[in-house]
């Protein structure tokens, strides 16, 4: 059986021979080969090379975004749209948008000019990216910086035309042969909301958007709507057997009542219209799906991607397959952690890979793959021994042998807290906008309350804190989703503004100085603009220095800024180490008795914390908050 029939069967939940093992590891090429430290054996070999010669599966389901045969194949990246061999389709404007593109150095910057008005979008690749292993650009300006821009974006999308390229992608089809399933991208968003929310928007302005412009950013998704019917007709139409339709659902980022109201239908669409053309549809799961379960399982997918099981995530590999093993297919279910000697030693891999086996029993529906990718500074032979587990262990029907699942209730989300009475009714109606996120209301009652002589510090304290307080707890409890906590926070801070000249007389009710940054090689910010929202909301004053920030950076603020806390933040296993470069240049230059440190990101914990000598670790911004309260109180 080829590797290509083996995949397939198991997409259509069907038993192969053996269970397929399709490891993506396009990270760690990419940065071993830039810093020549491939293997002896396989120095001067390609990817593809490399995985034929280990007699693996060809992973060719996520697009290779910098390998492209054009430059205009990914020139468009800022509007969320590509041409790419592996998408079987090209995008033409119509000649009232001119397009132009300009490049200075790593960066590149695209114009879109309409009779409308004119968007623009910029992008970067840095050496330092590549050598990380980035195989994306980082989008630094984003296309709807104002309301004006839904209406120019609008007239944009209204004005593509996708024109099939099948022959482009059948060439790279046909070089893929039998050694794995060449994925057609059809798009990385499930729905045009999600292209909104993914593509076009800072990842927090979102939220804000969404709450603040419903109706101009509706009339957009109508628009890329007209996209998406194109792209959906050619992609159907086309020769390939399995589809890419929408990436990176998160039960944060893509909540689940979100995703339920616009993710679904379209995704659902897609599914069942791919369906009817006999393709299988595989979306990107990479993120944590505890609170998605259901709906991805009922969704119409066909194969869940790149599923990051427990240590990494909260969901073991046995409740995925209980749950979903019946009608999709789990593609990974190897979390990339276990690939690094500093978070998983021997034992702990092997005895997972036991585990495994076990838990996937009698393995239908099953593709083994790292989640979601390699990453640079792997132990390789892991792979390597995990590919031969798999070709002498994995035929199929595997056994259970003793493996018990564990019960379902195990994996509920933590209990619901009980809400916290806030007695005091004169505060109120400012408990009130802070809870429905209402920032034009709230300057009005703020103001009012003052004109009627409550004091400033009352008002921030029973006022707005408490009930801050309040949704940070239902938001732990999952009883509240991001966009309320960062709605409440962003009332908090306009009515700060209108609180501080009350309360610069009193040093204390302001102390509190927090430079925030997420650490060098790490471009995620999600998490760290949540931290620093809701550190701003409950009054300390932030200077938040975005990401990919140098230790030599963070030495230079501190020096400036006279931070009381500093705050890093790291989502990549790869980078969560440069937090103690931080922590030793701060040394290095005198300061670090000076400031106290916190950690936080996902791969990061509180034995990482006391084991680089940080002075704490918030696991999420409520603790975050909670932490830097005692560490300025001497508490902790
Ligand atoms: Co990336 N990504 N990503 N990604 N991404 C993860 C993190 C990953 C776990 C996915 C996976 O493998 N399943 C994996 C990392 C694995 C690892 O090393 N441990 C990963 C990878 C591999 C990558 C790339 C390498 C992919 C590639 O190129 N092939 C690449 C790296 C780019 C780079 O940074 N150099 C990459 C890129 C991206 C996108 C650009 C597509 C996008 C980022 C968009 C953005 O940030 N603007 C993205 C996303 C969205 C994710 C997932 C799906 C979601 C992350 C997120 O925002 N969560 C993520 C999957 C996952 O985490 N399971 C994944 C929501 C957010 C609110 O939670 O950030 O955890 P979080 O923040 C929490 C807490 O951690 C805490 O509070 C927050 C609120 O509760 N917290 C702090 C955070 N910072 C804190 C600081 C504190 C205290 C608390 O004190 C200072």
């Amino acid at each position: 059986m080829t590797h290509k029939e083996r995949m397939l069967m198991a997409a259509r939940g069907e038993l192969p021979d053996l269970l397929p093992y399709v490891p993506r590891f396009d990270l760690w090429y990419n940065a071993n080969s830039w810093g020549n430290t491939l293997p002896q054996r396989h120095r001067g070999r390609t990817a593809d090379d490399i995985a034929r010669a280990e007699g693996w599966a060809l992973h060719k389901i996520i697009p290779e975004l910098l390998k492209v045969r054009t430059p205009e194949d990914n020139v468009h990246r800022g509007l969320g749209l590509y041409s790419l061999k592996e998408n079987g389709y090209r995008i033409r404007f119509s000649p009232n948008v001119d397009v132009s593109v300009s490049r200075a150095g790593d960066s590149i910057k695209v114009e879109y000019h309409t009779p409308v008005g004119t968007i623009s979008v910029s992008e970067v690749i840095t050496d330092e990216m590549r050598k990380a292993g980035a195989s994306i650009t980082w989008v630094q300006e984003r296309a709807i910086k104002s309301v004006r821009d839904y209406r120019i974006l609008s007239y944009i999308y209204e004005s593509i035309e996708i024109v099939s390229d099948y022959e482009r992608y059948a060439s790279w089809q046909s070089e893929v042969g039998v050694d794995g399933v060449a994925c057609m991208m059809g798009t990385f968003c499930a729905s045009p909301m999600q292209h909104i929310q993914r593509d076009l928007l800072e990842a927090t302005e979102f939220f804000y958007e969404y709450k603040d412009h419903q109706t101009e950013m509706r009339r957009l998704a109508e628009s890329i709507e007209h996209v998406y019917d194109q792209i959906l007709e050619v992609v159907a139409a086309s020769p390939a057997e399995v589809v890419l339709w929408g990436a990176n659902y998160d039960d944060m980022i893509t909540y689940a009542p979100y995703f339920k109201s616009e993710i679904l239908p379209w995704l659902g669409k897609a599914c069942s219209t791919l369906e009817e053309k006999g393709k299988l549809v595989i979306c990107h799961c990479d993120g944590e799906n505890l609170g998605l379960m259901d709906l991805i399982r009922d969704s119409g997918m066909h194969v869940a991607e790149a599923v990051c099981p427990y240590p990494m995530t909260k969901v073991r590999i046995e409740e995925y397959y209980q749950q979903w093993g019946d009608k999709l297919t789990i593609f990974g279910g190897i979390p990339q952690s276990l690939l690094l000697e500093e978070t998983a030693s021997e034992e702990e891999f092997q005895a997972y890979i036991d585990h495994f086996f076990k838990a996937v029993a009698p393995g239908s529906r099953i593709i083994v793959g790292i989640a979601d990718t390699t990453p640079p500074n792997a132990v390789f032979d892991r792979l390597v021994r995990l590919g031969e587990r798999v070709a002498k262990e994995g035929r199929l029907p595997l056994e259970a042998g003793g493996f018990r699942p564990v019960l379902a209730t195990q994996i509920t989300k933590g209990s619901v807290i009980a809400t916290r009475t806030l007695p005091d009714e004169t505060f109120q109606v400012i408990q009130h906008d802070v809870f429905q996120g209402d920032n034009i209301s709230i300057i009005a009652h703020v103001k009012e309350m003052l004109g009627k002589g409550t004091s400033a510090q009352e008002i921030l304290h029973k006022g707005m804190i408490s009930a801050m307080e309040v949704i940070g707890g239902k938001f732990k409890s999952g009883e509240v989703f991001i966009p309320e906590v960062l709605l409440s926070a962003r009332a908090m801070n306009k009515a700060l503004l209108v609180l501080e000249p009350y309360l610069a007389g009193d040093k204390s009710e302001m102390s509190g100085k927090i430079l925030i940054g997420t650490v060098r090689g790490d471009l995620h910010d999600i998490g760290k603009n949540m931290v620093s929202t809701m550190l701003r909301g409950v009054g300390f004053e932030i200077r938040d220095i975005g990401i990919n920030v140098t230790s030599d950076a963070f030495v230079e603020e501190v020096a400036e800024f006279k931070p009381d806390v500093v705050g890093l933040s790291a989502l990549l296993t790869t980078t969560m180490r440069e937090m103690k470069n931080v922590i030793d240049a701060l040394k290095k230059a005198g300061l670090r008795d000076k400031v106290k440190v916190i950690v936080g990101g996902a791969p990061v914990n509180e034995k990482f914390a006391t084991d680089i000598g940080a002075d704490g670790y918030g696991a999420d911004a409520g603790e975050a908050i909670a932490l830097v309260k005692r560490l300025l109180e001497g508490t902790n």
